[in-house]
């Protein structure tokens, strides 16, 4: 996903250049906007965590973009062109680095294993918006 800030601050196209551009397939892609319950939904694994309530404010908060990405090795490759959750400590080059703002504004949200990639997909799309 293309997050609220990422949207918002005019990063969208360039982002998905950058992802174009490092290689991957696009199979799916929708701009769109969270509703509470969606986002709820989505970040449930971070539910006990203290910043779950701010973090589904803020996905709500304006249009995302959500896609499906195709590529060797994809989930580990996507998490290394994303960058560290602290932009602070993104390393150069990567899409946090150049466009995040903050822990929680961080520009990109990356699945963090084939099995949560399969679930998310899911999530977002339709078997018939799956190209
Ligand atoms: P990543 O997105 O790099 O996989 P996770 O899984 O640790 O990072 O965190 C999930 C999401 O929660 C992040 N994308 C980030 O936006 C948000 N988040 C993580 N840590 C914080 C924090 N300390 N304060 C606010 N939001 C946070």
């Amino acid at each position: 996903m293309l997050k609220p800030d990422a949207i918002e601050n005019g990063h969208m196209g360039k982002i998905i250049d950058m992802i174009l551009q490092d290689g991957f397939a696009i199979k799916a892609m929708k701009y769109t906007q969270l509703s509470k319950e969606q986002a709820s939904e989505f970040y449930a694994v971070h539910k006990e965590r203290p910043f779950y309530g701010e973090l589904v404010e803020y996905m709500t908060s304006g249009p995302i973009v959500a896609a499906i990405l195709e590529k060797e090795d994809a989930v580990a490759s996507f998490r290394k062109l994303i960058g560290s959750t602290d932009p602070a400590e993104a390393a150069e080059g990567t899409i946090r680095k150049a466009y995040a703002e903050s822990k929680g504004r961080n520009a990109v949200h990356g699945s963090d294993s084939d099995e949560n990639a399969a679930i998310e997909g899911a999530f977002h799309f339709a078997p018939s918006e799956i190209f």
